[in-house]
């Protein structure tokens, strides 16, 4: 029975494993090692899935929802393809000398950008808009200084230019964008530092013509012409972040008449009672007798005529020079033709003569004139004073309607006289030059 337990053991150990079941071999001892740690497992690498396939197309097909509405916002009126190249400050064209008119046709004609602006991006002839022809002058104005500024261009000359009394005309043509700037046209010379007429608003978007006359100038005087260095125009206060462009066209400068240079009247063709000098002689080709002398009056200095070709022209080739050094006022210069045999000038209306007398003969504030005397003998009447412009032809007249008592048929002798009057500041003056005279006619 005991056998038959034991049998039965051994049997169930096989069913069940070795679970509980004595070992076969010597069983270890129970191990005093403690596990530390469990090792874990970590997966090091990521599985990359590669498409080898082919894309499928998508073919969208969109409904639209809504009409989009589009909205301008662009303020630019015009667009501005042209680019200008600023002329660099160091070539500044500078004038040489008062130039009348510009139409900026093909070229600024020496206007320029002023050196100091800094709101001036470009310049230069724009066909964009233009007054006369197909372009103006134009600067493009950019100002992104943030407050207000200046923009200016110049016309400079290279030596001060005589503007008194001349009208300059400028159209300009301002863009919108650029309003609330002021505009001043301005002259600047050496006289007093500036003269300018201020346009407060400038027209927008349309040719405008102004008119500035520096005659109105407090510099203007008879001591202190206009000496013009600088002819501006200058958009005063741009505001701050105005873009657009100022055009300026057919500038024209109109200067007030002068003395007339050469007098008109022509001369009578009678050499009986002409005497033009063209025969380089002091006589006249009718009369080979009598000849012109120096006047030795009281009051007269020494000068003994001569002929010569006319200092300034008059348009001839010969006149009588009567060289002469003034030193003081009311000093008499002048030369005198006497007839041998007195002449009948009855039947004719006047004696005229032109007169020149030189810069550096007298000072430039005194004030010369001229004089024709005639005799008969007893008479003696002259002219009434007439001014002589220094360095200029001056017509002399006189008439016979003012002459007088005097026997018309008994001419003795005509005389041409320079003066040089009086002046405050001439008293201690010596001036050399000519007392020239052409052209008497007793007409
Ligand atoms: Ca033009
Ligand atoms: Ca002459």
């Amino acid at each position: 029975m005991k056998k038959k337990f034991l049998g039965l053991c051994l049997l169930a150990c096989l069913v069940m494993g070795a679970i509980g079941c004595p070992s076969k071999d010597n069983p270890a001892s129970p191990s005093n090692d403690t596990p530390t740690f469990s090792p874990t497992r970590t997966s090091t690498s990521t599985a990359t899935a590669t498409v080898t396939g082919t894309l499928p197309t998508f073919t969208a097909t969109f409904t639209a929802t809504d009409s989009p509405t589009y909205t301008t916002t662009s303020t630019a009126t015009e667009t501005a393809t042209e680019t200008f190249t600023m002329t660099p400050t160091a070539t500044v064209c500078t004038a040489a000398s008062i130039q009348t008119t510009y139409t900026f046709e093909s070229s600024p004609d020496c206007w320029h950008v002023d050196a100091g602006n800094a709101i001036i991006v470009d310049s230069g002839l724009s066909t964009v808009q233009k007054h006369g022809g197909s372009s103006s002058y134009s600067v493009t104005i950019n100002n992104g200084t943030g407050s207000a500024a200046n923009a200016q261009i110049d016309l400079t000359y290279a030596t001060p230019q005589d503007l008194s009394g001349a009208s300059v005309t400028i159209w300009y043509y301002m863009d919108a964008s650029l309003a609330g700037a002021n505009m001043q046209i301005a002259e600047q010379n050496t006289g007093c530092s500036w003269d300018a007429l201020w346009i407060n608003t400038p027209a927008t978007d349309a040719w405008t013509s102004v008119v500035f006359s520096p005659s109105t100038s407090p510099c203007s005087n008879a001591s202190t012409p206009d000496n013009v260095n600088q002819l501006v125009i200058q958009l005063t206060n741009v505001p701050a972040g105005a873009h657009g462009r100022l055009y300026v066209d057919d500038i024209t400068i109109v200067l007030p008449a002068g003395p007339t240079a050469t007098p008109t009247y022509t001369l009578t063709p009678n050499p009986n009672y002409t005497w033009n000098f063209e025969n380089n002689a002091l006589h006249n080709t009718a009369d080979a007798t009598d000849s012109w002398a120096q006047a030795t009056d009281t009051g007269f200095i020494s000068g003994v005529p001569f002929v010569t070709a006319p200092t300034v022209s008059n348009g001839s080739s010969y006149c009588m020079a009567v060289p002469v050094t003034f030193t003081a006022q009311n000093q008499l210069a002048g030369a005198i033709l006497s007839f041998a045999t007195p002449i009948d000038v009855s039947a004719l209306t006047g004696i005229r003569a032109k007169m020149y007398l030189d810069s550096a003969a007298i000072p430039s504030d005194c004030y010369a004139g001229g004089v024709i005397q005639v005799g008969d003998g007893a008479n003696y009447p002259e002219s009434s004073w007439q001014n002589l412009t220094a360095g200029a032809w001056v017509q002399l007249d006189y008439p016979m309607s003012s002459w007088g008592a005097f026997t018309k048929t008994n001419l003795t002798m005509i005389k041409c006289i320079a003066n040089t009057g009086g002046s405050g500041t001439f008293t201690s003056f010596s001036g050399t030059g000519n007392v020239e005279i052409d052209d008497v006619e007793l007409y």
